[in-house]
């Protein structure tokens, strides 16, 4: 389902000219507006009557996670705060949070972009969504709340967590959409078992489902489990919130960046050289239509590509592939770079083992080891200790056979690793602490 045909299927010749011209306007308004912006420009000696054609974006400095923390709270916003009806902030997990503005048009843009997202999931009216995205200072909830309503749906703002209370509104309330982590479904998911609920008691169709890294595997078990489709939903707090890229329900294959309101790029995080279409990198972003905190070139530390072929769906606006983790959680394991996504596909792929598993990464004699405790099931658990230790050895082995590093695999009892309302935790690294 196309939210808005004229925009999502624009030729593009037309949505790069677009682009351009966006591109131009916000370049003027930040180097006019915010200091920050005239003394990095300045500095780079280029000037925003420079830019010509959208291949000239390149030229333009990068922007990170460290400028917005040297400008905390309000120092990027390019408008007072008499303009400014809403704020958001990124925890972090040290110092201070990332805070960003919204005006009332970068509201209006924000849920309109949204509403794509959902329809582009086949979500519409008559739907009820029950968002289960924290509501607060996280942009998930409100996202996806203003979202629904633009787009007629009916929306449960029940937020994250309670969730016995959760599944009873789920079942009696006859919510068709979930919003909600990956990891937060699949506790919903094992809840339901518990409460004896089955998938055909419910009226659940369609997740959407991000904020986190996940894995294809894991896709597969949550669409099982639930009986949904489960589609990716892609959205960082500095560049909008959930609905920046969005998969469509046709393809299920990578999802699309909404390229009338943002410009991707893919970089080589270590160079800062821009990577051709279908090379892995870092995702860069530059959003062109928001008025309270624009931002050029902002590093995400994603990692993913972008893919060139047209999507059968019909958008014009090209795809990006499955995030596969953010650079700062790349593990180096003896010289091999390692995301937790790689690690969860090979256990989700395993029979035996749940979906429920932690990576712990220390530093013995100089040397980066890391353990993965993973869940098994109740019937592998109760069998014979041998089962147990043939378990563990396999994916020992098949880590080994497809990475080629020495891990070690313990077992945990079902049931006995955390479980998350929002987004999951997943690396214990003992190096920082
Ligand atoms: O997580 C926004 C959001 C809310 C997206 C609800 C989707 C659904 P932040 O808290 O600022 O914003 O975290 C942004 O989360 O840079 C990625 O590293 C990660 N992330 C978000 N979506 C995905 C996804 C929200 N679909 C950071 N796959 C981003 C992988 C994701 N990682």
């Amino acid at each position: 389902m196309i939210y808005s045909d004229e925009l999502e299927t624009m030729p593009r010749e037309a949505l790069e000219a677009l682009q351009l011209k966006r591109l131009k306007n916000m370049v003027e308004r930040v180097y006019n507006l915010v200091p920050f912006y005239k003394n990095k420009l300045n500095e780079n000696k280029i000037k925003p009557e420079e830019i010509k054609t959208l291949d000239d974006l390149k030229r333009l400095p990068f922007t990170t996670k460290q400028d917005l923390r040297d400008n905390y709270p309000f120092g990027m916003f390019t408008l007072p705060l008499e303009q400014v009806v809403r704020v958001h902030a990124s925890s972090g997990t040290t110092g201070k949070p990332t805070v960003v503005g919204y005006s009332k048009r970068d509201i209006d843009v924000w849920s309109e972009l949204m509403a794509r997202s959902f329809a582009a999931c086949g979500v519409g009216r008559g739907d009820v969504i029950q968002n289960a995205y924290g509501y607060g200072l996280f942009t998930g909830g409100l996202g996806a709340h203003y979202g629904g309503e633009k787009l007629g749906a009916t929306v449960i703002p029940i937020s994250g967590g309670n969730t016995k209370k959760q599944i009873m509104i789920m079942k009696d309330f006859q919510s068709t959409v979930l919003t909600a982590t990956p990891s937060y479904t699949l506790f919903l998911a094992e809840t339901l078992k518990e409460m004896g609920i089955e998938k055909k008691d419910l009226s659940l169709k369609v997740g959407i489902l991000g904020a986190e890294p996940w894995s294809e595997e894991m896709r597969n078990n949550i669409e099982e489990k639930l009986g949904i489709d489960a589609l990716d939903i892609y959205g960082l707090s500095e560049i909008m919130g959930p609905g920046v890229a969005i998969e469509c329900k046709e393809a299920k294959n990578g999802l699309h960046i909404w390229e009338d309101a943002f410009i991707p790029e893919i970089i080589d995080p270590e160079t800062g050289e821009v990577l051709k279409d279908g090379e892995e990198g870092e995702l860069v972003i530059t959003t062109i239509t928001k008025e309270v905190i624009p931002l050029v070139r902002y590093r995400t530390r994603d990692i993913t590509r972008i893919i060139k072929e047209p999507c059968i769906c019909g958008r014009t606006h090209r795809r990006i592939e499955r995030i596969k983790g953010r650079s700062d959680d790349m593990l180096i394991i003896r010289g091999v770079n390692i995301f937790p996504s790689q690690i969860e596909s090979l256990l989700m792929d395993t029979e035996g083992v749940e979906p429920h598993y932690q990576l712990i990464v220390d530093r013995v004699n100089n040397l980066d080891v890391l353990e993965v405790k993973v869940e098994v099931s109740e019937q592998i658990f109760s069998d014979e200790i041998k089962q147990l230790q043939n378990l563990q050895k396999k994916i020992e082995k098949d880590v080994k056979d497809l990475y080629g590093i020495n891990i070690k695999v313990t077992m945990a009892e079902p049931k006995s690793l955390e479980r998350f309302e929002g987004k999951a935790k997943r690396v214990i690294d003992k190096r920082k602490i």
